[in-house]
C-alpha cells in the first residue's frame, strides 16, 4: 500500500508535467527573412546573431527567456531555402512541429519568390491540420520609395500612398499563394537593426497574434515574456473550460476513486495557473494544501461521505467510480470555485469558504455537463483518427 506521503508526491509529480510546460515558438523561413531580427526585437533583447551578406543562424539556437519561475523558448532554425541544405533542414522543422506549440514563418519582402514556402505551408497543413502557424511578412520597410519610411504614420487598413499600397498588394498575392486566412498574415519591420526601434512596425501586433494562437495552458507565459495584456477572467475561463473536457477525456473509461492522481493533478495544475493570471505564484505544495479537502479524496484519503458531501452528484454513482460525466463538472467546479477567490485576491480561502462555493459551482457545472462529454469525445476522436495512418 503506498503512504499518503507517496501519493501526495505522485500527485504533484503530475501537477509538475501539466504546470512544467513552456510556450515553445519554432521560426522558420528563407536565410536573411529576418528571423533572428524579429525574435530580437520581439524580446527587446540581442539574442540571436544578425547577418548582412550571408546566411547567419548556422545551427538551431534555441533561446529561453526567463522571468522569475515563467519561461518562453524560442527556437530559431536556419533558413530553410539553402538548395544543399534545404531538406535536411525540413526534416529538423518537421521534427520540431509536434514539440511546439505554434510556427512562425517569416518571409522577407520584398521577395516574391515562395515556392519554398508554399510547400511549406501545404506539407504542415498535411501533418497537422491544427498546428497554428503565422505567417510573418517581414522588411516592409523595403518596398519602394525605401525612403519613405515612416511607421508611426503607416496605414494599411486604408492603404492611399505608393508605399502603403505596394505593402498591402504583396501581402495579398503572398496570402494567395500560401492560401492564408486573413489572420494569419501579418506585416512588420523588425527595423534595419536592433538599435533601430523607431523603424519597427507590426511587433506589437504580431506578439499580440503569437499570444492568441498559443494554447490557453501557455497563454499566460507568453504575455508575460511578450509584453501582452490579457483578459485575466477570459483567459482563466479557457484553462478551466479545457481542464474540464481533459478531466472528461480521462474518466471517459470510468475510474476507480482511489486511482484519481491524474485527476487531482489536472486540478492542481489549474489552479496553479490561475493563481498565475492573478500574479501569485503558489507552489504546487500550496496549491495541493489548499486543494487538499478535495484532491485528498481523490486519492482515497478521504472518506466517500465527505466527498458526497463536497459534490452531491456523485451519491447517484454505483461502485464508488468516477466517469466522465463527474469529472468534468467537478473539475469545471473547483476551477470557477478558485477563480472567485483568487479574482477577489483571496489566496487563502478557509475549508468553509471553499465548501460553500463549491457546491453553488458544482450545480452550476453539472449543466454543462453534456458539453463536456460531447467534446471530449470528440477530441479523443480527432486525435484516432490523427493517429490513423
Ligand atoms: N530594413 C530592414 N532590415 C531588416 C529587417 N529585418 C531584418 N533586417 C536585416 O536583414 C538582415 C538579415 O536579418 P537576420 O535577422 O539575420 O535574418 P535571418 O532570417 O535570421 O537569417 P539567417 O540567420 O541567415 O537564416 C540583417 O541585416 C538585418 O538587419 C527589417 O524589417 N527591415
Ligand atoms: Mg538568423
Amino acid at each position: 500500500m503506498p503512504s499518503e506521503r507517496d501519493e501526495q508526491d505522485q500527485i504533484i509529480a503530475e501537477a509538475e508535467k501539466y504546470l512544467g510546460e513552456t510556450p515553445r515558438i519554432v521560426v522558420l523561413g528563407k536565410t536573411g527573412a529576418g528571423k533572428s531580427s524579429l525574435i530580437n526585437a520581439l524580446l527587446g533583447r540581442q539574442v540571436n546573431r544578425v547577418g548582412h551578406s550571408e546566411p547567419t543562424t548556422q545551427a538551431e539556437q534555441e533561446e529561453a527567456w526567463t522571468m522569475g519561475e515563467r519561461q518562453l523558448r524560442i527556437l530559431d532554425v536556419p533558413g530553410f531555402g539553402e538548395a544543399n541544405k534545404h531538406q535536411d533542414r525540413l526534416d529538423f522543422i518537421f521534427r520540431q512541429v509536434p514539440l511546439c506549440h505554434i510556427g512562425l514563418l517569416v518571409v522577407g519582402a520584398p521577395d516574391r519568390a515562395w515556392e519554398y514556402e508554399r510547400q511549406f505551408v501545404q506539407a504542415v497543413r498535411e501533418a497537422d491540420a491544427l498546428f497554428p502557424l503565422l505567417v510573418v511578412g517581414n522588411r516592409i520597410d523595403m518596398f519602394n520609395p525605401v525612403r519613405d519610411w515612416k511607421p508611426a504614420s503607416l496605414n494599411l487598413t486604408q492603404p492611399s500612398t505608393p508605399k502603403e499600397q505596394a505593402i498591402c498588394q504583396w501581402g495579398q498575392a503572398l496570402a494567395k499563394t500560401l492560401g492564408l486566412t486573413p489572420d494569419q498574415l501579418l506585416l512588420t519591420s523588425a527595423g534595419e537593426c536592433f538599435e533601430d526601434s523607431e523603424g519597427r512596425f507590426g511587433l506589437a501586433a504580431l506578439a499580440y497574434a503569437i499570444v492568441n494562437k498559443l494554447p490557453a495552458a501557455v497563454q499566460n507565459a507568453a504575455a508575460r515574456a511578450l509584453q501582452v495584456d490579457v483578459d485575466k477572467r477570459d483567459l482563466a475561463d479557457k484553462l478551466i473550460w479545457g481542464a474540464s473536457v481533459t478531466a472528461a477525456a480521462i474518466a471517459l473509461t470510468p475510474i476507480p476513486l482511489a486511482d484519481c492522481i491524474p485527476l487531482a493533478a489536472l486540478q492542481i495544475g489549474l489552479i496553479v495557473k490561475i493563481a498565475d493570471i492573478y500574479g501569485k505564484v503558489l507552489t504546487k505544495q500550496t496549491a495541493c494544501h489548499l486543494l487538499s479537502p478535495v484532491a485528498a479524496s481523490f486519492a482515497g484519503r478521504m472518506a466517500l461521505a465527505s466527498l458526497l458531501d463536497f459534490f452531491p452528484g456523485l451519491g447517484t454513482l454505483a461502485g464508488g467510480l468516477i466517469g466522465a460525466g463527474i469529472a468534468g463538472p467537478m473539475t469545471y467546479a473547483i476551477g470557477k470555485t478558485y477563480l472567485e477567490f483568487f479574482a477577489s485576491n483571496n489566496f487563502t480561502p478557509s475549508v468553509e469558504e471553499v465548501r460553500e462555493l463549491l457546491k453553488e459551482n458544482y450545480q452550476k457545472a453539472r449543466e454543462k455537463r453534456q458539453q463536456m462529454e460531447q467534446e471530449a469525445r470528440s477530441n479523443r476522436n480527432a486525435k484516432r483518427n490523427k493517429k490513423a495512418p
